[in-house]
This record gives structure tokens, C-alpha cells and sequence, in this order.
């Protein structure tokens, strides 16, 4: 069976039962269908969720599907325990796309000139979105100077019938992209794909250069083979087992309001002028089944959290070999905080890991660098560090005026800290141990009295 959205959620009802919600109960698309997952959330729950009936669409509708760490080492087919290491091994793989002639995806093929995308769920996510927005479509596109093939996810506000408007941060390659259709005052071909499965959607979320084939990153992280069918009105690839395919252009040298719209910060981005998207096309398959991602919340955060933690462990690597491990926790919005540990080979390597762990990635503002015994993905543990083998005076390393993100509220501008703009003062906590004298012990029962015990055996 080919790995798709659909091979994945029923790997998901059969393999994680508690954590793949149906919901009957048709939901309003306006705030009711992210209310029910807010309401998880509240319980301190982060399941997947399944609307069978969406008021104003045939389409089903399935959310929050990145939400867990544990559905994310399922969709990657990784070990938790192992995710970014594993990650890391088949980001590296490459297996090259296949061409079919035909695919699912073509099923139903909508063009001309009365085309209207009223059908589809327009899912209206935060109180004070601009409007519904398509959150989960992968953008898909080519370098015109070498054919490469690439993806990003790029957020769609739904302006009616055939138009969006839509985002392409200054920072991304679709957008280096466009730049070069623009300059030709020529519009750029993109195509949207919604619904694959996890380890497709989010190899948009990988860091790698401009020219690499991101098909064959696909492939490597899927296990498989991406099969691959050519748009109905644009000269693109896209994958035969999406649930939706949007085709169109961006068109070049129109910006129009789009926004406010509530970004990964858990804040509103403001209105700001962003470029459109005129839609020629879509495809869908039979009962498609459309794939919504809760922006703003845990859904969104963690989409990129893996190849971000990948990204940033490989650099670290490069100036501190004994690094360990890395997380990007939830509580940094999985992109603005990292925690590092480190096996502490001689005194000051502290500070060499604080210095490359905050230009590992720029989005990165706090960083801190605890000892191995320190498990990184429990934060208990990480802030114990702090409290207990930490004196700012020495351990505290700050960088004024580098660059973060501008979607960071608290981020100032070069002329004065009172104005919003795109820096941030980064800092680092050293939070290891000194190693040329001693350091108490930490209290603890013996292992061999707790660590593998069955505790039904004392009860
Ligand atoms: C749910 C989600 C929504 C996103 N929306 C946007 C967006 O609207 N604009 C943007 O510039 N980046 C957005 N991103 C980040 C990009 O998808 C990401 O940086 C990607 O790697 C860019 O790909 P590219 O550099 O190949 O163009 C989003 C990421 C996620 C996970
Ligand atoms: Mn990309």
C-alpha cells in the first residue's frame, strides 16, 4: 500500500487508539472545529481529530496531526526515543521520485474559467484571523536555473473563488524564487498539495539548499518511492496520492492586504502586503479528505520541530563533536529556545556550545547547555540545572542586536529598542558543571532498586 494520508491515520487508529478522535457531530468551520481541539488542549490532551462532517463541505476534515512527539516518530517510522538521530539517517537517504501517468489525485479534475474553490472547508482557526486560511498546503516548486525541484508550506488566506493571498517569508527559497520570475515581470508556477502523508507534508520543513531535489528528500524520509503526476495547467510535479492538488500562479508585482492571522509565536502577525495567488486548477481524489493544521497552537510548532532540531544538532557538531542531544521545546514555540547537552570534555566548552548553539539557527534567542546526565526533552530536568549549577555572572553569554524574527513581539529595530523590528538580544546559559573540581553528587535511591522494577509486584 502507498504510504498517504490514509495508509497514515488508519496506521494511527490501529497503533495509537487514544490519541485518534472521531468527532460526528458536524462543526461549524469557524472557530467550533478548532474550538474542539482547544478543548484537548485544556485537558492537557493532543490527539489527532477527525471531523466527519464539516458544515458547507462534502470533505471530511483532519487536524492536528503533528501535535504529538509520538504520532511525529510515527509519521517519520522512527523510535521516539531515537526521533532526531533516525530523522537525521533518512533525511540523508534520497530516494529519487517515480512518474506515473495517471494517479487518485486526478479523479476529479476542476478548470476554466467558473472555477470556485467554495467547495473545499474554509476553516477560520483564531479569533481574529482576516478570514479562513488553508494552513497544511505544501507549496510546490521549481528553480528555473536548474530545475530542482522544492517545497515549503506557505499559508493561504481564502480571498473567494479563485484568488488567495498568500505568504512567502524574505527568508525562504520559494520566495528567492519568485524574486527571479519577478524580475522578468513574469508570474511564478506553484502548486499546492493537501493531505500525504506526514513524512511527505513535512519534508517541506527540512533545511536544505536550493538545487537539491526535495522529492528525493521525500522519498528518503517516506521509505519509499514519491510517485509523481504533471499539473493539469502548470508545468509542475506533484504527488499522485495527495488527497488535493491546487495549481496557479503567483502573479508578479501584485501585493494585496492579507493578515492579521495567528503566526507560530501564539501572537497575531499584523496585516501586512502579500503576494496572490490566482488559481487555474484542482484536482482531488474521490472522498477527499482534507488536512487542516491548527495555527498557533502545538500543531503548528511542532510540524518543523524535527528538522529543526536535525539542523541545529548537525551544526553544534561541527565546532562541539560531544554534543548529545537537542530539543527545541514546545515552551520556545519549538524555534526561539534550545536545550543542549553536552559530554563536557574540558572546561570552557560550555561557552563553545553556547556560542554555536545561538548561530545554529537564527529563529534561535535562548539557548542552554547542561552536562549528559541531564535528559534535554524532559524540562523539569533542564531548569533543575539552572537552578542548581548556575551563577549568571559566569555562565551567562549575551549577543545584543542580532537578528530573530520580527514575528517575535518583544523583537526592536536598529534605530531604537521602543520600535518593532526583526532583533533580538540572544543569550546563552553554560549550565554544565565545572570539571577541574568537585561537584557535589546528586541525591538518588540506588538505580538497581527503582529502574526496572514491576511495581504491580508491591502492590
Ligand atoms: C504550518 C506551517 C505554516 C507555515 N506558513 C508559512 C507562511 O505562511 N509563510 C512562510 O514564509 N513560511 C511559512 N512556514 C514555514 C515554511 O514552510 C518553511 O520555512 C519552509 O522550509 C520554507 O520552504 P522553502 O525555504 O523551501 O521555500 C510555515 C510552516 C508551517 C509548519
Ligand atoms: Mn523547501
Amino acid at each position: 500500500m502507498t504510504k498517504d494520508l490514509r495508509y497514515f491515520l488508519k496506521e494511527v487508529e490501529d497503533k495509537q487508539p487514544n490519541d485518534f478522535v472521531r468527532i460526528k457531530k458536524e462543526v461549524d468551520p469557524k472557530f467550533e472545529l478548532c474550538g474542539v481541539i482547544r478543548k484537548f488542549q485544556d485537558d492537557g490532551r493532543y490527539p489527532l481529530v477527525y471531523f466527519e462532517k464539516v458544515r458547507g463541505s462534502k470533505f471530511p476534515v483532519v487536524s492536528n496531526l503533528f501535535a504529538s512527539k509520538s504520532r511525529l516518530a510515527l509519521g517519520f517510522g522512527v523510535n521516539e526515543s531515537t526521533l532526531v538521530k533516525d530523522y537525521m539517517a533518512n533525511e540523508d537517504k534520497k530516494i529519487p521520485s517515480k512518474m506515473s501517468s495517471d494517479g487518485p489525485v486526478k479523479e476529479n479534475i476542476i478548470k476554466g474559467d467558473n472555477l470556485d474553490l467554495g467547495f473545499l472547508p474554509h476553516i477560520t482557526h483564531n479569533e481574529k484571523d482576516a478570514g479562513p486560511y488553508i494552513t497544511s498546503g505544501v507549496s510546490v516548486f521549481k528553480d528555473p536555473d536548474t530545475g530542482a525541484y522544492d517545497t515549503g508550506i506557505f499559508r493561504l488566506m481564502y480571498k473567494g473563488k479563485n484568488k488567495f493571498g498568500v505568504l512567502y517569508g524574505d527568508y525562504s527559497k520559494a520566495m528567492h524564487v519568485i524574486r527571479k520570475f519577478e524580475s522578468k515581470g513574469k508570474p511564478t508556477e506553484m502548486a499546492f498539495f493537501i493531505g500525504h502523508h506526514p513524512a511527505s507534508t513535512l519534508t517541506s520543513q527540512t533545511k536544505v539548499p536550493l538545487g537539491m531535489d526535495e522529492f528525493s528528500v521525500m522519498g528518503g524520509l517516506l521509505g519509499e518511492p514519491v510517485d509523481l503526476v504533471q499539473c493539469e495547467t502548470v508545468d509542475l510535479h506533484v504527488p499522485a496520492f495527495a488527497e488535493i492538488v491546487i495549481e496557479g500562479h503567483v502573479l508578479a508585482e501584485v501585493r494585496e492586504p492579507e493578515a492579521p492571522f495567528g503566526e507560530y509565536t501564539w501572537y497575531y502577525g499584523l496585516e501586512r502586503m502579500s503576494h496572490v495567488l490566482e488559481v487555474t486548477a484542482v484536482t482531488h481524489r474521490n472522498n477527499a479528505i482534507y488536512h487542516d493544521i491548527f495555527s498557533a497552537h502545538a500543531d503548528h510548532n511542532m510540524a518543523a520541530k524535527v528538522q529543526r532540531e536535525a539542523v541545529v544538532y548537525k551544526r553544534i557538531k561541527l565546532a562541539v563533536p560531544s554534543i548529545k542531544d537537542v530539543e527545541l521545546p514546545l515552551s520556545g514555540t519549538c524555534r526561539h529556545i534550545a536545550y543542549v547537552s553536552i559530554k563536557k570534555d574540558y572546561d570552557g566548552l560550555g561557552k563553545i556550545a553556547s556560542l554555536s548553539a545561538l548561530s545554529a539557527d537564527p529563529m534561535i534567542k535562548i539557548a542552554i547547555i547542561v552536562d549528559d546526565d541531564i535528559n534535554v526533552h524532559n524540562e523539569q530536568e533542564v531548569m533543575w540545572a539552572v537552578a542548581t549549577r548556575v551563577q549568571a555572572d559566569r555562565a551567562l553569554t549575551i549577543v545584543p542586536e542580532a537578528y530573530v524574527a520580527e514575528l517575535d513581539p518583544s523583537a526592536y529595530s536598529i534605530r531604537s529598542r521602543a520600535d518593532r523590528g526583526s532583533l533580538n538580544t540572544k543569550w546563552a546559559i553554560d549550565a554544565t558543571k565545572p570539571i577541574d573540581q568537585p561537584f557535589q553528587e546528586s541525591a538518588d535511591v540506588p538505580k538497581q532498586y527503582w529502574k526496572s522494577i514491576d511495581i504491580s509486584n508491591y502492590l
